[in-house]
């Protein structure tokens, strides 16, 4: 028998035990070897036990966590088997998402976005509201450090039955995790929750991914460093919909306020992300909660003039369209560069219009000429990131 010993990946969190336990009673911890009471067959490992589709819909629609929780598992799941049934249970529950306001948080690191959402999100819970937590977090492979960083930072907030809080599904592309986040978003709607808060870093893409789910964008800042304003970039100024200063307490007051007013001046440079909506910068603290209730306020506003003006569905409408029309080009692409003839014959024209041989247009012609979409189709291919 093969003498198993305990290990720890070398992307484990120093300190933290960041692998999560096998099934009891296999493994004797102590000495970390196999259990021989296990391989003796003296000791049967309970087995977790499937839950059917219907189980999965009526626990999901009855708002219990637990199901909710095995729900997203399989929606995040790699295996085709999984991403099936998780489609059906979507499928079913569909009828009952669109109802909760989604709000996205983005920001630099450090800018206290996960301590605004635990403190907003607990006064939410006190206002009687179901509040559900998400990041997107695609730029580490392994986000299991950031997820302990999290429910410790969120620590009131996990703690709450009407709360809900699930980390970043972890690895693979920005499609991929796209997909699990705005699917996994819905199973939290269908389970009743009302508002839905998802962080993401402001580096990278994860924010245009976090813009194009939610209705209400915010962008947390911090005050001044330096003439530049950290580095923030116009672009991202234009898809927040809020600017929120942060850490706007003690000797930092004076300067959030000056730092406000920079911003301020600011939003009169950039075309605002809503129509309609106008950005503003407002002042807050998450720590001694100044601020949180005014900025709830200015969500209800912006929702009720959202809604009149009729510009709410509209970006809901463009949500879904533009949604279903990147993943169809995703998977297109995926099939073509997927395509072993394809594959096989990319070198060769590649030199070919290098060497000024055939012009790339005519290359696009040849290829796609090659190119034939049902024998690509038989491949097993990465669309939804299944292997
Ligand atoms: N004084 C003060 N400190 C704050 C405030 N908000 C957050 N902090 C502190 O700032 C640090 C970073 O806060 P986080 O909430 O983890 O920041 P984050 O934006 O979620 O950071 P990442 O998840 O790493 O991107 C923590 O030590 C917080 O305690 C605030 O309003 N005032
Ligand atoms: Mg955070």
């Amino acid at each position: 028998m093969a003498n198993y010993t305990t290990t720890t990946p070398d992307w484990a969190v120093a300190n933290q035990s960041a692998v999560m336990s096998g099934i009891e009673g296999i493994k004797d911890t102590t000495v970390g070897n196999i259990n021989p009471a296990f391989t003796s067959g003296a000791f049967k490992p309970k087995r977790r036990m499937t839950l059917t589709e219907d189980e999965l819909v009526d626990g999901v629609a009855r708002g219990d966590r637990m199901i909710l929780s095995r729900a997203i598992t399989l929606i995040e799941s790699n295996s085709p088997k999984h991403f099936a049934k998780a489609q059906r249970v979507l499928q079913r529950l569909l009828p009952r998402t669109g109802h909760a306001l989604r709000i996205g948080i983005t920001g630099v690191p450090g800018a206290g976005k996960s301590t605004i959402i635990e403190a907003f999100g607990n006064m939410l819970c006190d206002d009687g509201h179901r509040v559900a937590v998400l990041s997107i977090d695609p730029t580490s492979s392994i986000t299991k450090g950031s997820i302990l960083g999290d429910k410790t930072r969120m620590g009131t907030l996990s703690r709450r039955s009407e709360a809900f809080i699930r980390p970043s599904p972890a690895g693979g592309t920005l499609g991929g995790v796209a997909r699990k986040s705005r699917e996994t978003m819905l199973m939290c709607e269908a389970a009743g929750y009302d508002v839905i808060l998802i962080e993401t870093v402001g580096v990278g893409q994860s924010e245009t991914t976090v813009r194009s789910m939610v209705d209400f964008f915010m962008l947390v800042v911090l005050t001044g460093a330096g003439d530049d304003l950290q580095g923030i970039k116009k672009g991202i100024m234009e898809l927040a919909d809020a600017i929120v200063v942060n850490k706007a307490d003690g000797d930092n007051l004076v300067r959030a306020k000056v730092t406000r007013g920079e911003y301020e001046r600011m939003t009169e440079f950039i075309r605002p992300a809503t129509e309609g909506w106008p950005t503003h910068a407002y002042l807050a603290s998450a720590v001694t909660k100044m601020g949180l209730p005014e900025l709830w306020q200015v969500i209800q506003l912006f929702k009720e003039t959202t809604t009149k003006s009729g510009v709410f569905q509209r970006r809901r409408d463009s949500q879904l369209l533009d949604w279903m029309h990147a993943m169809i080009d995703e998977h297109l692409h995926n099939l073509f560069f997927g395509d072993a003839v394809i594959m096989g014959r990319m070198p060769e024209i590649r030199e070919a219009v290098l060497g000024g041989v055939i012009s790339p247009t005519q290359a696009v012609a040849e290829l796609v000429k090659m190119f034939d979409i049902a024998r690509a189709a038989q491949k097993k291919v990465d669309l939804f990131e299944l292997s």
